[in-house]
């Protein structure tokens, strides 16, 4: 049997959605009553009263709850799932505002009723109000602080956060170049296709909750509503239907919704459902990015980074639910592949009036990125070299690995490197792109009167952060694969490469194998997916358990065959002696033998009589160390993350009248170790590289002075179609193998998405001679960074200004 890892498999998954037999949140629970939510219409206000009388004469409605409504413990804050030393100042919301409200669309008031469009009529009628206070909206006010948005919070600052390495006064004070640098990305989100949304059904005979729930953890929402709602454990079950795209959003647990539902169902004593609209999703679930940075970077005449100082400022919203961990990604993914002498980076996070901040793909990656990048473009510009040549000059080596960066990682651990190879990646990237011939091209362009830039970007990512990931593997007595894990899955394939992961170890066929993913029924001990995870500790958890599988399985054929278990292969789901398939016996029948019971009702049952021994009638059927049943349960835990790297280049153009931005060539080599499933990382990659170009061109989420969202709809927001994202994205891949995991492998899932404000700022600066600090850029941006630009050119003629036909 050839071996499926590394091959490129159909996802098995597709199958069925694409015929629209996939089963959403909104697709459950039609006897359900629904909720609406009554939410915030102002940035920062006090409530002052909340009137309900309206709303009671309401057909269908069941119930409407404010925060005096909740016991205890629901009225208090919800968890901070991240705490940190640095995070001096926590703050995260109650389910339901507690006399306050932080942002608009913070929920208010709860309304249960018999469907959906009667609670929405009952949610209009009710009458909150408030005395409105000043909001603090954007960084620049947050800094200044002549407001706050928590009373108790000084200068609006959750946290500041001090790393360095090395002496980076002195390493500035001897380089003999230094330069400032502002750099800024603004606020964008992830936007899934499906927004959230969640489900309840108390069983009051039993005492027992089941919940669905459109999360990106199962166990972490279990967990917290077991806490809640003060209920064990066992009498919690959730289960994560097919989730339409998560892209981080989906991780926050508990959601406030998430508490409240199937609060409402145990009291209500009926199923209670709430699905998230687009406008909710737009201004109350989370956004990210927001960040401005200050650069200090010193270097020497060949390119070298001496001193990196990079202080910043990042935007976390409202409350801090999800702790520090974008700032703290940033400041210590920003240096990449380079090594520079010496790095202090310090940031504060700040509250803002408006939706909270949590990890969006990349989370934190692709502000660093932008950073590092800019910066070393900014050294080649000065020094006039080229630009691949300076970063070949401060990359790490690969004989330096594992390399250990000095800071601490998001996971309170070394920032150590375990391998790579970034020289070997940035020839594959120049050979791809054709960075050598491109000034010829652009030389050639321009004698036609066109634009062009080719610019690139290069990072390391950690990935398969910890702390660990399970699995359990179950032989069928028909032979079939039932596996499990606890995390769960928003549309990365991971039925597909469990299954195949799975099927090499147990010599099954990969049709043989069925995977199952956050069902807390079938797995109970789970983190989530998030981080690009899932390869690296399900996949490696599942094989260990698959190995266990395996090795029963051998012990209990061997025994029945009278032969070594060393001797014996399993291949095409057939336990047999090497190079004498003829003579084995079907894995479903060493099943049945597995258990003494034999309890079985299929041929493997009628297969197994022929091995039937009473066995040995003086030690017990099933010995002390031994369990009925072909089965393998495992947990991997790696001591540290495991980290890729990747480079991206692009090649675009400019329009001389319109300013609009093209995307001629989007290159990408990406190193995520080995590839279990390239078509599905390639996948993985275009999404990505299509998310990193919307947050480079496109996506803004734009707040006004008073904190509304004015552009809260697809109609606003411009998230790119098809007709956007570059039409072919070239991929080339790498595998430099992880000494981490049992597998060799690292993440692939945010790769993608994390070069693409570099890239894009890089290239569109080549082609407009113009320096690019802040992203998105819009072509309206550009036109005005044009006439910025010739206005402190004497007599020059504004490029851009030219009308069109002119
Ligand atoms: N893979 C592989 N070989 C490797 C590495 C990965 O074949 N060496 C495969 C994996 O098996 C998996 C996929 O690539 O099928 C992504 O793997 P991994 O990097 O482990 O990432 P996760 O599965 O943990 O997914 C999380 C990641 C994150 S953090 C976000 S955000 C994100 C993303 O995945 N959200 C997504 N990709 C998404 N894709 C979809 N369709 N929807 C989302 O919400």
């Amino acid at each position: 049997m050839s071996s499926l890892f590394g091959a490129r498999v159909q996802r098995v998954e597709d199958d069925r959605l694409i015929r629209g037999q996939g089963a959403y949140l909104d697709d459950l629970g039609e006897d359900a009553l629904a909720v609406a939510l009554v939410r915030s219409p102002h940035a920062h206000a006090r409530i002052t009263g909340i009137d309900v009388s309206a709303a009671l004469d309401t057909d269908g409605l069941v119930a409407i709850y404010t925060y005096e409504d909740l016991p205890d413990k629901l009225a208090e804050p919800l968890p901070l799932l991240i705490p940190h030393p640095d995070l001096t100042h926590g703050r995260t919301p109650c389910p339901l505002a507690a006399g306050e409200v932080n942002y608009v669309g913070e929920p208010v008031v709860m309304v249960v009723a018999t469907d959906r469009y009667l609670a929405e009529d009952a949610a209009d009628l009710i009458d909150v109000s408030y005395a409105e206070l000043p909001a603090v909206i954007g960084i620049e006010a947050a800094r200044k602080a002549e407001h706050l948005v928590h009373a108790d919070v000084p200068g609006n600052r959750a946290a500041n956060s001090v790393q360095e390495h090395g002496d980076v006064a002195t390493a500035l004070g001897s380089a003999p170049h230094v330069l400032e640098l502002e750099l800024r990305i603004e606020r964008s989100a992830s936007t899934p296709l499906e927004g959230r949304g969640v489900l309840a059904r108390w069983d009051p005979q039993a005492g027992q909750l089941r919940m669905w729930s459109s999360t990106q953890t199962s166990t972490g929402v279990r967990a917290a509503v077991a806490a809640k709602l003060d209920l064990a454990l066992t009498d919690v079950d959730v289960i994560t239907p097919d989730v339409g795209g998560g892209f981080g959003v989906k991780i926050v647990h508990p959601w406030p919704e998430e508490v409240l539902v199937p609060w409402a169902a145990r009291l209500l004593g009926r199923p209670v459902k709430y699905t998230e609209d687009r406008r909710e999703h737009f201004i109350a679930s989370a956004h990210e990015r927001a960040q401005l940075h200050h650069v200090t970077v010193g270097f020497e005449d060949s390119g070298r980074i001496r001193g990196l100082h990079v202080r910043f400022w990042h935007d976390n919203g409202a409350y801090v639910p999800y702790g520090l961990i974008v700032p703290i990604v940033t400041s210590t993914q920003l240096l990449g592949p380079y090594k520079p002498d010496a790095y202090r980076v310090e940031f504060d996070s700040l509250y803002t009036n408006t939706v909270l901040v949590t990890p969006y793909r990349g989370a934190g990656r692709p502000h660093g990125c932008f950073v590092m990048e800019r910066t070393i473009d900014a050294i080649a510009a000065k020094l006039g070299l080229d630009r691949t040549l300076v970063r070949a000059r401060n990359f790490i080596q690969p004989e330096e690995m594992p390399y250990d960066q000095g800071l601490i990682f998001q996971d309170g651990r070394p920032l150590i490197y375990d391998s790579g190879d970034y020289p070997a990646l940035l020839a594959r990237l120049k050979k791809l792109i054709g960075w050598d011939e491109f000034p010829a091209r652009k030389q050639a362009a321009a004698a036609e009167g066109r634009r062009l830039g080719i610019g690139l970007g290069c990072y390391v990512e950690g990935t398969g952060v910890g702390p660990y990931e399970g699995g359990h593997v179950l032989v069928e007595t028909s032979g079939k694969v039932k596996v499990a894990t606890g995390l769960t899955t928003q549309g990365q394939g991971h039925q597909t490469i469990l299954a195949q992961l799975v099927a090499d170890e147990l010599g099954v066929p990969l049709a043989d194998v069925e995977v199952v993913t956050g069902d807390t029924r079938r797995f109970g001990y789970a983190v989530g997916t998030f981080a690009s995870r899932a390869a690296v500790m399900s996949g490696s958890a599942v094989t260990l358990a698959a190995r266990k599988a395996r090795a029963k399985a051998l012990r209990v054929a061997a025994n029945a065959l009278e032969v070594a278990a060393d001797d014996l292969v399993i291949e095409n789901g057939i336990v047999h002696v090497k190079g004498d398939p003829e003579a084995g016996i079907a894995l479903g029948t060493v099943a049945v033998l597995s258990n003494p019971l034999r309890y079985a009702f299929d041929t493997a049952a009628a297969a197994a009589t022929q091995f039937a021994s009473g066995g040995d009638p003086e030690q017990p059927p099933v010995a002390e160390d031994d369990e009925p049943g072909i089965e393998g349960r495992a947990f991997f835990s790696p001591v540290r993350s495991t980290f890729a790297s990747g480079m991206h280049a692009a090649i675009v153009e400019t329009d001389q009248d319109t300013a609009e931005i093209t995307i001629l060539r989007y290159c990408v080599v990406h190193d995520c170790g080995r590839l279990i499933n390239p078509q599905i990382v390639e996948g993985q990659i275009h999404g990505g590289v299509a998310q990193g170009v919307a947050g480079a061109l496109y996506e803004r989420m734009a707040y006004d002075e008073d904190g509304q969202l004015v552009n809260a709809s697809f109609m606003d927001f411009l998230m790119p179609y098809v007709s956007e994202v570059p039409r072919r994205i070239e991929i080339d891949h790498q595998e430099t193998p992880s000494p981490l995991n049992p597998l060799g492998i690292k993440g692939a899932g945010e790769a993608g998405v994390i070069p693409g404000a570099a890239v894009l700022a890089a290239a569109i600066e080549d082609a407009e001679g113009i320096p690019i600090t802040s992203m998105p850029i819009s072509p309206s941006d550009l036109f005005e960074l044009r006439q910025e630009a010739a206005s402190k050119v004497p007599g020059s003629r504004m490029p851009g200004s030219r009308m069109p036909g002119s």
